[in-house]
């Protein structure tokens, strides 16, 4: 269920409670690919659009950006206990005595003392120095079990708030709280009207634990143009919202935060008034319909050797459940 507050702004922020008790505010901003931007966009989302809610990675390079965008928010008068700052670990550091260096790291480069959430970026661990495609060695073997004890122990000692995961399949998924002490707080997967994941919606539902969309919008260049989708134009101009707002409120609606990614500052403020109205039962349900299904981020470049084990094919990485 969704909780609504209001930012200094006057900016109703709705936000989700998860396990641990901490709230997610509903909309976030993403930052993959901001790079030297990173940090006008973040300070745009915090200052001017009413964000409380960033996500970040250390693969994205641009988590010392992100960190100054935060720091200046903060110097205009935001307090860090306000903010929700989602950070991922690595492939290269998937294995137990890398993970606390990672996020030391990650602290470090955002100019941060604790993160509100750390999630695993991928579950498939890669050399250092991997080639994309990845060549035979580059991907290894991962510990799970090891590598969520030390995740485990981050939050025990508050450097981190929240743990969870990305890019889960149910057979991992359930692997993970086969041998969890503490339950993700969050997987964040790939959503949006052309691919729904109903099923991990479901099997996260059923345990409680909180889903984040990410590429709400189809993603970016080479991805799935969802904002000229005729069926989401036609609820826009129905609705009187944008296309970019239709898509931020189908995954609200669905019970999951959204992290859209702007650099654009209008449209960064844009993709967050998405709270006074809500998207008719009949449009909802529209959207659920759309055909053509189809991840856009299959990880096929990252960690696929068609002729190298362990993953020859995108079936493989996704346990085949797809
Ligand atoms: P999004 O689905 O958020 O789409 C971003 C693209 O849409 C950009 O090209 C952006 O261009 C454009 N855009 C933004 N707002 C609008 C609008 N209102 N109207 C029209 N176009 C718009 O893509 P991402 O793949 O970046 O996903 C969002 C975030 O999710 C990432 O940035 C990252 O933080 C996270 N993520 C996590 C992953 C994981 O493995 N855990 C994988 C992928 C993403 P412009 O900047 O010019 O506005
Ligand atoms: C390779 C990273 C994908 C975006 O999270």
């Amino acid at each position: 269920m969704a909780h609504a507050t209001f930012t200094a702004e006057g900016q109703n922020m709705e936000s989700f409670r998860l396990l641990s008790g901490h709230k997610i505010p509903a909309v976030g901003l993403g930052t993959w690919r901001s790079g030297s931007q990173a940090t006008h966009a973040v300070v745009t989302a915090l200052v001017e659009g009413g964000y409380r809610h960033i996500d970040t990675a250390w693969e994205y390079g641009d988590q010392k950006e992100v960190g100054q965008g935060i720091k200046r928010a903060m110097h205009a008068g935001l307090e860090r206990r306000d903010l929700f700052v989602t950070s991922k670990l690595w492939c290269t550091e998937l294995s137990p005595e890398r993970v606390r260096p990672a996020l030391q790291n990650t602290l470090k480069e955002l100019q941060l003392e604790y993160l509100d959430l750390y999630l695993i970026h991928w579950p498939f661990r890669l050399r250092e120095g991997a080639s994309r495609p990845p060549k035979a060695g580059d991907v290894l073997d991962f510990d799970m079990e090891g590598v969520w004890r030390e995740m485990e122990k981050l939050a025990k000692d508050n450097l981190v708030r929240n743990i969870g995961v990305c890019n889960f399949t149910v057979t991992k998924l359930n692997k993970l709280l086969g041998f969890a002490e503490l339950i993700p707080s969050v997987c964040q997967m790939e959503m949006h009207p052309g691919w729904r994941n109903d099923t991990m919606l479901e099997l996260c539902k059923k345990n409680h634990i909180h889903v984040t969309a990410y590429s709400p919008l189809g993603s970016q260049e080479g991805g799935r143009d969802l904002i000229h989708d005729q069926t989401v134009d036609r609820i826009a101009k129905k609705l009187n919202k944008t296309p970019g707002q239709v898509l931020v409120k189908w995954g609200i609606q669905r019970g999951t935060s959204v992290i859209p990614k702007s650099l654009n500052p209008d449209r960064i403020k844009e993709n967050i008034k998405v709270f006074d109205w809500v998207i008719p039962e009949q449009d909802f349900q529209a959207l659920n319909s759309i055909p053509d299904q189809k991840r856009v981020l299959d990880g096929e470049d990252l960690f696929v050797n068609k002729t190298e084990g362990p993953y020859r094919t995108v079936a493989d990485l996704w346990d085949h459940e797809d």
